[in-house]
């Protein structure tokens, strides 16, 4: 039995019935909510707030705090693995995350190693710890990492890109450093994760933020695998209690069966996808999460529930579906629409659960 008093997210993740859809949002703590702002000022800078667990807990809560959310998610960012390889990672408003010594030639590649998360990231399950004990079993704690494409492409270019054209670059001119750079990295985010997972973390997710800018062969062999490696070397269960990974490939939509096939247990859809067809599409084998446009926020309650209502129809009766948006909601949001979105998926879904229709 899982002790978790609101465990309808791990159930979800696993396909199990449930009474009503969970919900949660990506980024759900963070820039919408003047909370998050105020603490993000106290600690002075973004990674204070990162590597402070006290802060990092603190903001972590307070979505909990406003919302009737079925999740937390531990507050860090994806980065978090770049900068304890020395990268140095500085995040400033308005700016986005720069790094201080991207990594771009091949002997640069050639000396990173994957640091020891108990060491060098030792603050980040200090959180996850800190948040498990004050959550007292409300609800489960999602644990993250980023994927390594993704990792890798901050990596490269050093900031955010639209084009990613230095990682591209790599990627046609010198594909053996890259892989270099990508087996690197996924070492460190299996060995992260599990961290994480057994400081309590009691699902984690992999963004693949990025996936959805390479060609179908490249995803596979640049993106994909380096994933399925990861949910191969992950942690799966804890006493007893099966840990779900979900992976989510931004722009991934074309690619859910396989997807599906690297054995995670979930896959997080952008708002892109129809979420009927892609249940179809991957049958009983994994749960999917979405995929609300983040910017249907900006729009009336009434026009937010009635979305709400048309993704919970679209995926239809019984279990496997944890309602979310297709990315994370952005900083300009009313705090209260969230309000309206999360009670609305409660109180609509109610009836996908009731007498299950077999699929
Ligand atoms: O509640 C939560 O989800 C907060 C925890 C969280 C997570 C899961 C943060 C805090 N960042 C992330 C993941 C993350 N970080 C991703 C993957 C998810 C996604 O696609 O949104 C990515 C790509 C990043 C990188 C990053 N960090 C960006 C995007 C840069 C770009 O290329 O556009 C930014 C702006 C950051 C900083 C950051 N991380 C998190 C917050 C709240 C912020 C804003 C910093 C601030 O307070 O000003």
């Amino acid at each position: 039995m899982n002790e978790t008093k609101n465990d309808l997210l791990l159930r979800a993740l696993l396909r199990k019935p449930v009474e009503r859809t969970p919900v949660w949002i990506m980024r759900q703590a963070g820039r919408y909510l003047p909370e998050y702002r105020n603490t993000r000022k106290r600690a002075g800078d973004f990674m204070t707030l990162c590597k402070t667990p006290e802060l990092a807990c603190e903001v972590t809560l307070q979505p909990l705090e406003r919302f009737e959310l079925d999740a937390a998610i531990l507050f860090s960012d994806i980065l978090t693995i770049p900068d304890a390889m020395g990268l140095g990672l500085s995040i400033h408003e308005g700016e986005g995350p720069i790094f201080a010594h991207p990594v771009r030639r091949p002997a640069q590649i050639e000396a990173l190693a994957a640091p020891d998360p108990e060491d060098a990231l030792r603050y980040v399950l200090d959180a996850v710890r800190l948040i498990r004990t004050e959550l007292k079993d409300r609800v489960p704690l999602i644990g993250f990492s980023g994927s390594p494409w993704t990792l890798a492409s901050y990596m490269v270019e050093g900031r955010g890109s639209k084009e990613f054209t230095l990682v591209k670059t790599l990627l046609y001119e010198n594909p053996v450093a890259l892989h270099k750079l990508l087996a690197t990295v996924t070492r460190s985010v299996i060995d992260y994760l599990n961290a994480q997972i057994l400081a309590g973390a009691q699902a984690v997710m992999i963004f693949d933020t990025w996936g959805g800018l390479l060609t179908t062969s490249a995803y596979e062999h640049f993106s994909l695998d380096y994933m399925h490696q990861i949910l191969d070397g992950l942690i799966r269960e804890v006493d007893g209690e099966r840990v779900p990974a979900v992976l989510f490939t931004k722009g991934g939509g074309q690619w859910v069966e396989r997807i599906a096939d690297t054995g995670c247990d979930a896959v997080g859809l952008d708002w892109t996808v129809d979420i009927g067809e892609a249940r179809r599409r991957v049958g009983k084998r994994v749960a999917l999460q979405g995929n609300m446009d983040p910017a249907v926020l900006y729009a009336s309650p009434d026009r937010i529930r009635e979305e709400a209502g048309a993704i919970l129809a679209r995926y239809g009766h019984g279990d496997g579906h944890v309602f979310n948006l297709g990315h994370g909601i952005q900083p300009g949001v009313d705090p209260d629409r969230v309000a309206v979105l999360v009670d609305a998926v409660h109180e609509l879904s109610v009836s996908y659960h009731r007498d299950q229709k077999p699929r």
